[in-house]
């Protein structure tokens, strides 16, 4: 009989599915990873990209970095020759000692992000950073750090949303700037659909979860703050105000009655697109009873992202959408914290920095990386793990630009040769989830999950969680956390949010929600805003330098000539992981552009010719397709390619002006604008 082995995906993504691996039938077959029938998201299927990759590049022995390497030729060339670990870590750590003698260990700058979420790969690794006293690049800010900091100043909190459950209890799902049938497809197939809710999407683009709607309102991009108080202005119309709830739970709410009296829906109209008709119809929806509200990540890269973030916010806030059966908001699900595992501890936020580290860190945006990266004075040593840079930064060009110095050394840990390994003086290779146990969690579900080691690591490839062991061994370091051992960390972490049980049985089981019933997060009504209240009206919003309150701005429009271009995810790609695998590869065709039929013919361009898009930061050669996918003004490129699997040697990020959000220095690459010229 085939052996059958339980694991999770900890891919950076909403579903978090189960998965069972068929062991090898043969010697010399592949094993098979297929979606776990007993899992309740993923109900034993997998998405079309990962079941394709999991099968394909991710147990391809000839895509796979087996060992470590050293550069031979010039940087971005790709050209390396094997070495031992032994070699790798004491090059590594020889360099990292001189920069330390030099300048301090803040010019050892780090970045990382979400490659895989598994607990240990992905928190364990900033132990050693943390004690190094490294600068670090701001994880979320190429994600959404400007969310965060919205619903932190409106909410106190913003990884507390609510429990998909719930959803039974619901008469509408917002969704709002989430496209779920690309970002978690499970949730789109299932999810919302089985619901008995109504459904309500707010997105520029006609996706796939829009389309199956029961209504879609379609802003032009950036324009959701003043969308946002349209519909508050029908709601307060519609008597839906909780005024009892409001009294109580809002601070400031009198403060934003003004701004709400004077954006009605014709108002909302002008500003956004949407017809005043269909925000009245949304509110009514909206109001008819227990709601939730889904706030996606690609909603708030905008140039006022945070703003769009703490206007939305008000919805559930006025009508009493919180902590009831039903009722709710969601951005991120901080499912271990809800366990009662502390994450932030694994990544050994409090450990003290080594004796010789020198002066503070730095913490570096990801807008401001490459311009930071290129000046020779500040950083010497550069660290890439568990995230692509070069295809997935903003500024791809100065980006490329800054990894070619000279006196910059740099190392990059992943499992394939992607475009930013080619720039590294060292690679090191890391084991796939499929080659080392660990825990895994959902964003959305709270699920918390077994990764299972199912084969051998591939050549000599070692998890993230290993490698740094062994760097802080090869720089003479003694703090005992740094080389904590996998089994008792997982257990430390089951012990805490899973009633002790060991991995074996987790393993056993797949995963487990963190209690049997729905959980009613926000029950408790306490908000760790400085009133305790849900702060309309922020002081700490004014101390960052930004309004008292959520305003209800829009961006203005695209001038002539100009189109806002909307690079979101892809069905067929997990950021710009999968850009390698050749099957995903023809599915997913030819780089395209998606324009409206409009904006097309203003510039005389038909489906399939080619295009040229530039701005100031860089120009890219696409193929035009011609569709009403995104409304006039705006075009369409999904990110997740490989710049070096393209003909033209770049992606969609070398157009991504590194121009800030409003808040916390987070990218505005929904904001990105370009001119569209036919080629010849
Ligand atoms: N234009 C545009 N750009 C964007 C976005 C957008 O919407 N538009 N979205 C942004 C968002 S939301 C994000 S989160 C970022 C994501 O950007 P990245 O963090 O760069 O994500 P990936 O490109 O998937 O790169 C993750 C890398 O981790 C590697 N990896 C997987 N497992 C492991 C492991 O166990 N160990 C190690 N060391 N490596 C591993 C994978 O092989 C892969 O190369 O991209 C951002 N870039
Ligand atoms: N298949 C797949 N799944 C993924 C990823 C992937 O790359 N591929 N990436 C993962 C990661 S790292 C993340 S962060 C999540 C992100 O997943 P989501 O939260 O779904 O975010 P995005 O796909 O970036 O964007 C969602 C939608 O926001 C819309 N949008 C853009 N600008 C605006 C605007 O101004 N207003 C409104 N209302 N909508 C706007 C876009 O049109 C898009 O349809 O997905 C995760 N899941
Ligand atoms: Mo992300």
């Amino acid at each position: 009989m085939t052996k059958v082995i339980r694991t999770n995906c900890p891919r950076d993504c909403y579903d978090g599915c189960g998965i069972v691996v068929e062991q090898p039938s043969a010697p010399g077959k592949p094993m098979r990873v297929l979606g776990d029938p007993d899992h309740p998201v993923s109900r034993g299927r997998l998405c079309t990209k990962c079941a394709v990759a999991y099968n394909g590049v991710w147990q391809d022995e000839t895509m796979r970095l087996q060992q470590p390497m050293r550069r031979t030729g010039a940087k971005g060339a790709g050209e390396f020759e094997p070495i031992s670990w032994e070699t790798a870590l004491t090059e590594i750590a020889a360099q990292m000692q001189q920069t330390i003698k030099r300048r301090g260990a803040r010019s050892i700058l780090h970045t990382h992000y979400s490659g895989t979420l598994s607990m240990l790969a992905y928190m364990f690794p900033n132990r050693f950073f943390t004690h190094l006293g490294a600068s670090e690049v701001d994880p979320d800010s190429i994600c959404n750090a400007a969310g965060h900091t919205a619903w932190h100043l409106l909410f106190g909190n913003s990884g507390m949303g609510f429990d998909p459950r719930t959803a039974k209890d619901s008469s509408c799902i917002l969704v709002w700037g989430a496209n779920p049938s690309h970002t978690a497809p499970h949730a789109h197939e299932h999810w919302l659909t089985e619901s008995p809710a109504a459904v309500v999407v707010v997105d520029p683009l006609r996706t796939k979860t829009a389309l199956a709607a029961d209504l879609h309102l379609q802003p032009r991009p950036g324009t959701d703050a003043a969308l946002a108080f349209a519909l508050l202005h029908a709601l307060r119309e519609l008597d839906a105000f909780d005024s009892v709830f409001i009294e109580r739970y809002l601070e400031g709410a009198q403060e934003v009655s003004e701004d709400i009296g004077r954006c009605t829906p014709e108002w909302g109209e002008q500003q956004t697109g949407v017809p005043a008709a269909d925000i009245r119809r949304a509110a009514v929806l909206y109001s008819a009873g227990p709601a939730l509200l889904w706030c996606g990540q690609g909603l708030q890269r905008q140039p006022t992202g945070g703003n769009v973030m703490r206007a939305v916010g008000l919805l559930p806030a006025f009508t009493g959408n919180v902590g009831k059966p039903g009722a709710g908001f969601y951005y991120l699900n901080d499912t271990p914290a809800f366990a009662g595992m502390n994450l932030g501890k694994l990544a050994g936020a409090k450990l003290p920095r080594h004796a010789a580290a020198g002066e503070a860190p730095a913490s570096v945006g990801h807008m401001a990386l490459a311009e930071r990266l290129a000046a020779p004075d500040e950083f010497e040593v550069f660290v890439a793990w568990n995230t692509n840079p070069v295809a997935s930064a903003a500024d791809q060009n100065a980006l490329r630009a800054a990894l070619m110095r000279d006196d910059l050394f740099t190392v990059v840990i992943d499992c394939f040769e992607t475009d930013t390994v080619r720039y590294a003086d060292i690679v090191l290779p890391a084991a796939s989830f499929l080659e080392f146990s660990d825990l895994t969690y959902s964003y959305f579900h709270l699920l918390l999950g077994a990764q299972s080691k199912v084969r051998e690591p591939m050549g000599s490839a070692l998890p993230n969680q290993e490698i740094f062991r062994r760097l802080a061994r090869a720089m003479n370091f003694d703090e005992p956390a740094l080389f904590e051992r996998d089994a008792q960390l997982i257990q430390e972490l089951l012990d805490a949010g899973a009633n002790g049980m060991t991995l074996a049985e987790l393993q056993q089981r797949g995963s487990i929600y963190i209690s049997d019933e729905p959980v009613q997060l926000w029950q408790a009504l306490e908000f760790a805003t400085p009133s305790g209240r849900i702060e309309v009206a922020s002081q700490a919003a004014v101390k960052l330098g930004l309004p008292r309150t959520p305003q209800p701005w829009v961006d203005a429009p695209s001038g002539p000539g100009s189109l806002r271009l909307l690079t979101p995810a892809s069905s067929w790609r997990m950021n710009d992981s999968y850009g390698n695998d050749p099957h995903l590869q023809a599915q997913a065709g030819p780089a395209t552009v998606t324009l409206h039929p409009e904006d097309a013919a203003a510039i005389g361009v038909s489906a399939g010719d080619r295009v040229r898009l530039e701005n100031s930061t860089g120009a890219l050669e696409l193929i035009a397709l011609v569709d009403e996918l995104a409304p006039v003004g705006v075009a369409v490129s999904y990110k997740g390619r490989w710049p070096g699997a393209e003909p033209s040697g770049a992606n969609v990020n070398a157009l991504h002006t590194p121009r800030v959000a409003d808040m916390a220095g987070s990218t505005a690459v929904h904001g990105v604008e370009v001119r569209v010229l036919p080629c010849d």
